[in-house]
């Protein structure tokens, strides 16, 4: 059953791509949420707050039907579990471990380099932080894409639209921040193209959350 649309607060930050993989669950399953900004840049995460919410300071933070909810892949997984169709995980158990895979591959060994704690810590130059940012933004969809490569079809496993998919598309948003080329990358070059003409893309990007 769907919970109403006051039992759901995401608690998010437009550029945050862990943000929008949430935001994007959420339009795949039809679920209104009320959402409210994080402010990452004016440090509103490390508020006391925000620091109750979430153990790391960190977005997303999902409260759903009087719980509360953090990561962002543990959250996925929970949406597909409450709203089972449309499934964001095959039903064939060695697609399941693919997504899983990739799904690692952007939520284990990507994302968290670039996060802006890891940043300050390792420069504060903007141009060295933009080098540092480009690396590893490229070994991340280098191994995507790699790994893609024996399960893409229209999307990165299969024909549907599933969890990797939406780990993917903000980390290409990243990306293309970072100015690395996705004409490197020609699986992921194509389901980013394909996926950016879908409504539960398009409605979830940090555009339409930008302040
Ligand atoms: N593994 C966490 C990662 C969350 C995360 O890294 N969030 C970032 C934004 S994408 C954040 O809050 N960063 C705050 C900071 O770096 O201080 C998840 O998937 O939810």
């Amino acid at each position: 059953m769907k919970p109403e649309q006051d039992e759901v607060t995401l608690y998010h930050y437009w550029r945050s791509s862990s943000s929008w993989r949430v935001r994007c669950a959420l339009e795949f399953k039809k679920i209104q949420a009320r959402m409210i900004a994080v402010d990452l840049l004016n440090g509103e995460n490390e508020a006391p707050d925000h620091a109750k919410r979430h153990p790391m300071g960190y977005v997303p933070v999902l409260d759903i039907a009087g719980h509360r909810l953090v990561q962002s892949v543990a959250i996925l997984e929970f949406l597909d579990e409450y709203i089972p169709s449309p499934s964001l995980y095959p039903g064939n158990i060695y697609d399941r471990a693919q997504v899983r895979a990739l799904v690692e591959i952007i939520n284990a060994d990507t994302q968290p380099i670039q996060n802006l704690d890891v940043m300050e810590r390792h420069s504060s130059d903007p141009e060295e932080k933009k080098k540092w940012n480009h690396y590893f933004i490229h070994r991340g969809l280098k191994a995507f894409e790699k790994l893609c490569s024996t399960s893409a079809g229209k999307f990165s496993v299969g024909d549907h639209v599933c969890a990797s998919d939406l780990l993917l598309i903000p980390q290409c948003y990243n990306a293309l921040r970072f100015e690395v080329d996705l004409k490197d990358f020609p699986h992921i070059s194509k389901i980013h193209s394909l996926c950016m003409t879908l409504l539960e893309f398009k409605n979830s990007s940090p555009e339409r959350f930008q302040p």
